[in-house]
């Protein structure tokens, strides 16, 4: 399901493991030693060096820092713990040929204010010229803040944010500015950033060279490089990601006696994994933040948000189970045209009820997820359905009438099992994890597969602990799986020198990456990251005196309410049983294109954000998010960056003005009979704006749904998809993909009940290609 908030506050650091980490370097221009990281992308270094550790008393609370900037970047901003929220923040911009600088702090996801306590001091090699603007300085009392501080002694994160938008008073060093264009995160080594000559450069001179420091003007991301000291196993089944897609296979692979390895580049999520990350009110207990589905909101304003990919720029879980383990777990049970010819499968794949009857009997779903049988917080399920009564919807279950999908609401319904996240990881992990033949690795990350034209022969990870170098071998006839997602499968495959060229260009720019492409002459041209889609969502925001808005689901995380919290400890019932959504709806629609296409609802208690000029009672707010899915004709496309960030590169939302046209008028039904429903009021838009204009202005950012399909897109043959039609990679023996990526056309409702019923299909059809292990 969709949330608008902003992504920065979202994303903030996972520890010591970074894809871009800092290295030494010596300024040209002072001679100064910093630690740091040039990102390639803007081009912007960012440098720290700090006073030698103490040898007896305090440490120094001060360091020297340093941004460079090329001309084009309007203000920058650095946190010195690595998140937006409860951080340090630096934000510097030119302005007359001097540098304009502030400290600044919030607390939440939103503008930074002045932060009184650090002391700032240009140094004199700062400077303003026709192509670059660098900002040399001291900050003094910068170690430790509210809330945090940096470990002088070890590895830590930064996180930087960079505008191409000017401040709004660049003469002011308290500007306000709008949010950042980009941010990105890189590991700082603290432990290295230490110079005896620190003294010197703050009356700058560089001093004597006693350090080891290399000399390269701008730094490179540091390698690992390991002595081949381990027996690699070969595998005839290497999967790479355990998301939905790839823990399914893992199962039906592992049951069918194959030997199979699973790899996943995060670690434990729910209690049963071995997660303990939880609210204070759970401590103790083994139920984690991924377990307890009243925490769902909180993902999206935790301070330490380490279990989102910070390599991908929209929302993406790098964890066990990866977005089953942080999603909504609305769970929908595919309807028959899900698999139809007409949006993009082969007539193959149309018969998908035995493998969603395979889903189902493993992880069967419910709309009322308590563990007492009864359903908590009720009150926009009950709102909602007064005002689709009165557009001719009726009520059904869901999953029980799964085709049923026009002018009908039901009860949301989740993958929860027994009070708690459900979802692949309690279900068919836990039964492939007992089998012999089976291996689960997690913190093992795939950069690319290794081979040779056709054939693959391996995975390159950076766990050296799985094979010289980190590689891993399969077995004669083996194979490999992708099931990394849609931007991290489709990573891999550019690393692999499989898709556009002006992808593997990118690829071939990073030294590190081009280290391991095969020749030129065994690229493989494929459409890999076109032709993505995505629901395009928006929100419609409303009071009615009924509702229980549940405090915007703000305090669910450090103060509950003590008997919803109690009861949730004691067995697993109440309003934390479930997750914000009460109530879902579809309709269907004809465009003026003739073009049949579906409309999603779905509505909760609370809302992201209200934006009207009218009081309004915060208590009672609910909101109806309407989706556009199956039938969508927009698409975009997904990439990678300079720095290796996947991220979408033409937005998927709306390409098509008769999707726009479609929504427009879905929701213009939604409300057309607002008036016959008592004390219900909307108050965004409120009565000054229209539903047209409203949709005008709406941010494309946050029309994401997090649903994203299409990026290795199934289908006849090269020139127009990825794989094949038993998800094969065009132009390899024996590469496969089995996620959302392969999936060519949105499903009706969100898209993990789908991509679970077509891994079963996959996992028999690939089990059935001749040819394999
Ligand atoms: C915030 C949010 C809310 C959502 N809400 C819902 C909802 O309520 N209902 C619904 O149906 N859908 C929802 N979705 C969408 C749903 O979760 C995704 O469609 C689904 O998880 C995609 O499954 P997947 O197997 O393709 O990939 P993912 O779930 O993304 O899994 C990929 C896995 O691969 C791992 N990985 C990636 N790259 C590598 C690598 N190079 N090496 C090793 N491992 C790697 C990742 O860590 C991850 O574990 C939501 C998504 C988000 C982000
Ligand atoms: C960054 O530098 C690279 C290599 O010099 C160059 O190709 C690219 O255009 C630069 N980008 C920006 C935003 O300056
Ligand atoms: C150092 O900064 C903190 C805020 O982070 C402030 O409370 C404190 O007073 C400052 N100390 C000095 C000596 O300025
Ligand atoms: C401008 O400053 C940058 C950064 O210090 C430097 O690399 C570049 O050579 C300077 N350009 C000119 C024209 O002096
Ligand atoms: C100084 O920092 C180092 C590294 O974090 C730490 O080990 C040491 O205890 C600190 N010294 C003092 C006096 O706090
Ligand atoms: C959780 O409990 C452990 C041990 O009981 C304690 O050390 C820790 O501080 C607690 N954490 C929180 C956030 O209360
Ligand atoms: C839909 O019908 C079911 C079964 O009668 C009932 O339990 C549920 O409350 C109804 N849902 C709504 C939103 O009215
Ligand atoms: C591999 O990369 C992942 C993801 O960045 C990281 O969590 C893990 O610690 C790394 N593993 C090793 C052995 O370096
Ligand atoms: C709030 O609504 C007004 C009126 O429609 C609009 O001009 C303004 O841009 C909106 N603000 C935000 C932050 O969306
Ligand atoms: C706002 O709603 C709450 C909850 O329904 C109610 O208790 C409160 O009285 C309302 N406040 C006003 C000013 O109407
Ligand atoms: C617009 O909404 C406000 C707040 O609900 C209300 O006071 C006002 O009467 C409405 N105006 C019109 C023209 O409906
Ligand atoms: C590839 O498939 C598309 C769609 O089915 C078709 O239009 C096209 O002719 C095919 N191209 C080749 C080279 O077979
Ligand atoms: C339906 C659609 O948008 N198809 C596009 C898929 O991607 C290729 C290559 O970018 C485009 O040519 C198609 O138009």
């Amino acid at each position: 399901m969709v949330l608008t908030r902003l992504l920065l506050g979202a994303l903030a650091f996972a520890g010591a493991a970074f894809a871009q980490s800092s290295s030494s370097y010596t300024d040209p221009e002072n001679g100064f030693v910093f630690q740091g990281y040039a990102d390639p992308v803007h081009n912007v270094t960012y440098g720290l060096v700090f006073p030698p550790l103490a040898t007896s008393g305090a440490n120094s609370t001060e360091f020297i820092g340093e941004i460079v900037a090329p001309i084009g970047a309007e203000w920058v901003g650095i946190a010195l713990g690595g998140a937006m929220s409860g951080d340090l923040l630096l934000v510097a911009w030119p302005y007359n040929n001097n540098i304009v600088f502030s400290s600044r702090y919030t607390t939440g996801y939103v503008l930074p204010t002045a932060y009184a306590g650090p002391t700032l001091t240009t140094l004199p090699s700062s400077h303003v010229n026709s192509t670059h603007w660098k900002w040399v300085f001291r900050c003094q009392n910068c170690t430790t803040w509210t809330g945090g501080g940096i470990n002088l002694g070890s590895g830590g994160a930064l996180a930087w944010a960079w505008s191409s938008h000017a401040v709004d008073d660049p003469s002011d060093p308290q500007s306000t500015f709008a949010e950042h264009d980009d941010f990105g995160f890189f590991g700082e080594d603290f432990s290295s950033a230490h110079n005896p000559n620190y003294q010197s450069y703050l009356s700058g001179s560089a001093g004597s060279t006693t350090t080891s420091a290399s000399t390269t003007a701008t730094p490179t991301s540091t390698t690992t490089s390991a002595t081949p000291t381990v027996t690699a196993t070969p595998y005839d089944y290497i999967i790479v990601g355990a998301g939905p897609g790839g823990i399914i296979m893992a199962d039906r692979l592992s049951e069918a006696g194959k030997k199979v390895l699973l790899l996943e580049r995060g670690g434990p999520s729910t209690g049963e994994t071995g997660g303990t990350y939880t609210a204070p009110w759970a401590n103790g207990t083994s139920l984690t933040k991924f377990d307890i589905p009243g925490l769902f909101e909180s993902m999206f304003s935790d301070t330490n948000p380490w279990y989102w990919c910070k390599d991908i720029t929209v929302f993406a879980g790098c964890l066990l189970g990866g977005g089953t383990s942080i999603n909504g777990a609305l769970y929908w049970l595919p309807t028959d045209w899900d698999f139809a010819t007409g949006i993009g499968w082969p007539a193959s794949w149309g018969n998908h009820q035995p493998y969603t009857s395979k889903l189902s009997a493993r992880l069967p779903s419910t709309d009322h997820p308590s563990t007492d049988g009864k359903r908590y917080l009720e009150q926009t399920a009950t709102v909602v359905s007064q005002l689709l009564n009165g557009q001719g919807y009726r009520n059904v279950t869901i999953n029980s009438d799964t085709n049923s999908k026009d002018h009908v609401y039901g009860n949301s319904a989740f993958d929860f099992i027994g009070g708690k996240r459900g979802g692949p990881v309690a279900t068919y992990l836990q039964t492939a994890l007992p089998r012999s033949n089976f291996v689960y690795k997690d913190y093992t990350m795939v950069s690319n597969v290794i081979r040779n034209g056709a054939q693959i022969t391996g995975v390159q990870t950076n766990n050296t602990a799985l094979g010289p170098n980190g590689v891993v071998p399969l077995t004669a006839n083996g194979r490999v799986i992708l099931s990394s997602g849609s931007f991290g499968s489709a990573r891999i495959l550019f690393q692999s020198g499989i898709g556009p060229s002006d992808m593997i260009s990118i690829v071939e720019s990073n030294p590190t990456a081009a280290a391991n492409l095969p020749p030129a002459s065994q690229y493989i041209n494929l459409p890999v990251g076109e032709n993505v889609s995505d629901n395009p969502s928006i929100n419609l925001v409303f009071t009615h005196p009924s509702i229980d808005a549940y405090d915007n689901w703000a305090d669910v995380w450090s103060n509950p309410r003590p008997a919803d919290a109690a009861q949730y400890l004691k067995d697993q019932s109440g309003v934390f049983a479930g997750a914000s959504p009460k109530l879902n709806f579809w309709r269907s629609y004809t465009g003026s294109d003739g073009k049949q296409r579906y409309m999603q609802g779905t509505a909760r208690p609370g809302a992201a954000s209200v934006n009207t000029t009218f009081p309004y009672n915060a208590s009672n707010i609910f909101t109806i998010t309407s989706y556009l899915s199956w039938g969508i004709t927009s698409r975009g496309r997904v990439g990678i960056d300079a720095a290796l960030r996947a991220s979408p590169i033409v937005n998927p939302w709306f390409q098509d003005p008769v999707d726009k046209a479609v929504l427009v008028t879905a929701l213009k039904d939604i409300v057309s009979n607002i008036n016959t429903v008592p004390g219900m009021v909307m108050i965004t838009p409120d009565n000054t704006t229209t539903i047209d204009a409203y949709v005008n202005a709406y941010d494309p950012a946050t029309m994401d749904s997090n649903h994203w399909v299409g990026s290795c897109t199934m289908g006849a043959n090269s020139s127009v998809a990825v794989v094949d039609q038993n998800t094969k990679v065009f132009g390899t023996n024996n590469l496969f993909v089995v996620d959302a990526s392969i999936i060519p056309g949105l499903p009706t409702g969100n898209p993990h009940g789908v991509i679970m019923s077509m891994a079963e299909q996959a996992a028999a059809k690939v089990l059935a290609l001749a040819g394999g292990p």
